[in-house]
């Protein structure tokens, strides 16, 4: 047997080089030649003192100049422009999580969704007072569906799901007036105090942008998460495979760009279908490979082991070798770039979307309504395409990892009790993980997400963090492109715990699971929020006293913020690795970084100094376990 060994970011590197190279031949552009020509950035910009929410500015503040023409300070353009950003985010998830309501209300015993984990339905619909004795399935889901739909827009009250936090969390919530009330109110509402003349209170801006992500991670997200769930299957552990060397050559090749797992599902169901393998045969193929890149691959690798092609900086790279016959994109970090870079090769740019039209591509508009026929047509013209394929051009490198992914709440939660074998109900406890945590055998929990941003070398911080904290018996729950970070580099993989330090490794053995544990995608960071929420409940302690820490190293987005307003506001102590445009005053900074603990027992740190930021969050971990004498 092979020794295991992870793949380097020195080897990757390499191999993006080669890629590189034979973008150059056929005159491809790329993010890295784009980050030089983008580079210096705007300070205005990159410190958030740049206002252009009216038509008097824009405005920008200087020495010389510290107000815009309405007389608004730093303070406030800071602030409003992080509310702004919040508020994309939080809307961006949500409706996102909206859509899947609309497919869960659409789903039928005979069309082209079912419902596939009716306990887990049945489970919410209780928890939200709906009947489900005696009912149809799919009464239930629909009623289910209008409901979590109606937390959209509904005229009085706070999102449902707040009541599975913990009762602290949410006297907190309460008290300091950020209980998320409608989803689309709180976005409206973001965008209301951020227009001219409404808002310039930093502190007023901040409380909002936590509400606002809270309307994300305990609103639209936490249903994303769960009516997938319901529809697709609850993930468990399953066996994948990750990084460029997925793709194969004598395969169609498929890949599933994008975020809403409504797509992917039906494609993935349609290139196992005989008729359609059968057909990429008779162009020469063996057969039909699908993998996935960003949270899309994340989703479909949770419940089917769909191989992980890369995550958000490594999109252009699978075009690059020349042997993706399509790439089909729903919505969200899909990079317009992928447009002028198909046609360099043979490779079919496919938007399904009407949230996400780009130019160069070809657009299939895709529902619930026509998902069958209309994944089954996608299949067929990346069959079609092989045969289109420029053989020159074709270069996969040989890149991969073993991974073991599929690990939501209620996978964790069967996991762990291997270790002390108390019996588990239909919903678990966190109490053999609370032990291990109590006992030092694991001294705490990174959950470590988001992106990645060329101004961190690619994956890198990711990697380098992950390996640090595994190695101090800390164990790591990830998702989005941290996780796809880990799977590439072998951190998935269960013989990583050779890497860990002897507790955690020891866990890793008696729970036959790796020491890094993908939680899904990152609307799945609701997931998180379900964990620690139990964790509090299960151990009496309060979720800000949990050694438990948020880390974002390499994040870029809108959501990415979205969701650390959320994390800290649900009482983790969240660590950012980029720096966000908030450096133009002083007072908001210190605002996020410091005066929000005062409200919510937590706040953000930023240290871009990658292994300053790992000793940093070690120190926090250690520092609340001296704070609860274990
Ligand atoms: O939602 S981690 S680059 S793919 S935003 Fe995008 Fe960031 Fe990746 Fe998933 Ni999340
Ligand atoms: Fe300038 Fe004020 Fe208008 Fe912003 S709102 S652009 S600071 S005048």
């Amino acid at each position: 047997m092979e020794e295991f060994k992870l793949t380097t970011r020195d080897e990757m590197e390499a191999e993006t080089d080669k890629l590189l190279e034979i973008g150059r031949k056929v005159g491809a552009d790329s993010w890295q030649q784009r980050v030089k020509n983008q580079t210096p950035h705007c300070r205005f910009g990159e410190e958030g003192i740049c206002c252009r929410i009216c038509q008097m500015g824009p405005c920008r503040i200087t020495p010389k100049s510290p107000r815009g023409i309405c007389g608004c300070d730093a303070a406030g353009i800071v602030g409003r422009n992080y509310l702004r950003f919040t508020a994309g985010g939080a809307a961006t998830h949500s409706d996102h999580g909206r859509s899947i309501c609309h497919t869960l209300y659409l789903a039928k015993e005979d069309g082209n969704y079912k419902v596939k984990d009716p306990e887990k339905l049945k489970r919410i619909a209780k928890e939200w007072d709906i009947e489900t004795e005696g009912r149809d399935i799919y009464d239930v889901a629909h009623e289910v569906a209008e409901t979590g739909l109606m937390e959209y827009g509904k005229p009085f009250g706070t999102q449902r799901f707040l009541k599975r936090a913990p009762k602290h969390t949410q006297e907190i919530w309460e008290k300091e007036e950020i209980a998320p009330r409608v989803i689309d109110r709180e976005v409206s509402c973001s965008m209301h105090m951020t227009h001219m003349g409404c808002s310039s209170d930093p502190e007023a801006l901040a409380r909002q942008s936590l509400r606002a992500g809270l309307s994300d991670g305990w609103g639209g997200s936490m249903m994303g998460t769960e009516f997938s769930d319901v529809l697709f299957g609850t993930p468990m552990p399953v066996d994948t495979e990750a990084n460029l060397g997925v793709m194969q050559e004598d395969m169609v090749n498929i890949i599933v760009h994008g975020h809403d797992p409504s797509l992917s599902e039906m494609i993935v169901e349609y290139a196992e279908n005989p008729e359609m393998i059968a057909l990429a045969k008779s162009y020469g193929a063996k057969g039909i490979n699908v993998a996935g890149v960003c949270c899309t691959s994340n989703e479909v690798a949770m419940r089917h082991g769909i191989p992980m092609a890369g995550n958000f900086l490594s999109q252009e790279n699978v075009v690059l070798t020349g042997a993706c016959e399509a790439i089909v994109v729903d919505v969200q970090c899909i990079f317009p770039a992928l447009g002028p870079l198909s046609k360099c090769f043979h490779t079919k740019f496919i938007t399904t979307s009407e949230i996400a039209r780009m130019p160069d591509s070809d657009f299939i508009h895709f529902d619930a309504e026509n998902a069958g026929e209309n994944a089954k047509k996608i299949v067929k013209m990346a069959i079609e395409n092989f045969q289109n394929r420029k053989k020159d051009l074709v270069y996969i490198p040989k890149l991969k990892q073993k991974a073991t992914v599929g690990y939501s709440y209620e996978a964790i939660v069967k996991t762990l009790d291997t270790v002390t074998n108390s019996h588990v109900d239909e919903t678990g406890t966190t109490k053999p993980l609370n032990e291990c945590v109590k006992s030092g055998i694991i001294r705490g929990a990174v959950a470590m997400v988001g992106c990645n941003n060329p101004k961190v070398r690619h994956d890198y911080a990711h990697v380098e963090l992950m390996k640090k904290l595994i190695q101090n018996d800390i164990v790591l729950v990830v998702s989005g492109c941290a996780a796809q970070a880990a799977a590439k580099a072998g951190l998935m993989s269960k013989e990583a715990k050779n890497l860990c330090g002897d507790g955690l490794k020891r866990v890793c053995e008696l729970c036959d699971m790796p020491p890094v544990l993908h939680m899904g995608s990152c609307v799945d960071i609701s997931r998180m929020m379900v964990l620690v929420a139990n964790l509090a409940k299960d151990s009496g302690w309060n979720i800000d006293e949990l050694p438990v820490v948020g880390c974002a190293p390499e994040w870029m987005s809108e959501k990415a913020i979205s969701i650390g307003n959320y994390v800290v506001a649900t009482g983790l102590t969240t660590f950012l690795g980029v720096y966000p445009q908030t450096k133009g005053s002083e007072v908001f900074d210190g605002l996020l970084q410091g005066g929000i603990k005062d409200w919510v027992g937590a706040c953000f740190h930023v240290v871009e100094d990658i292994d300053k930021l790992g000793d940093a969050m070690i120190e926090e971990i250690e520092r609340k376990r001296e704070h609860l004498h274990i």
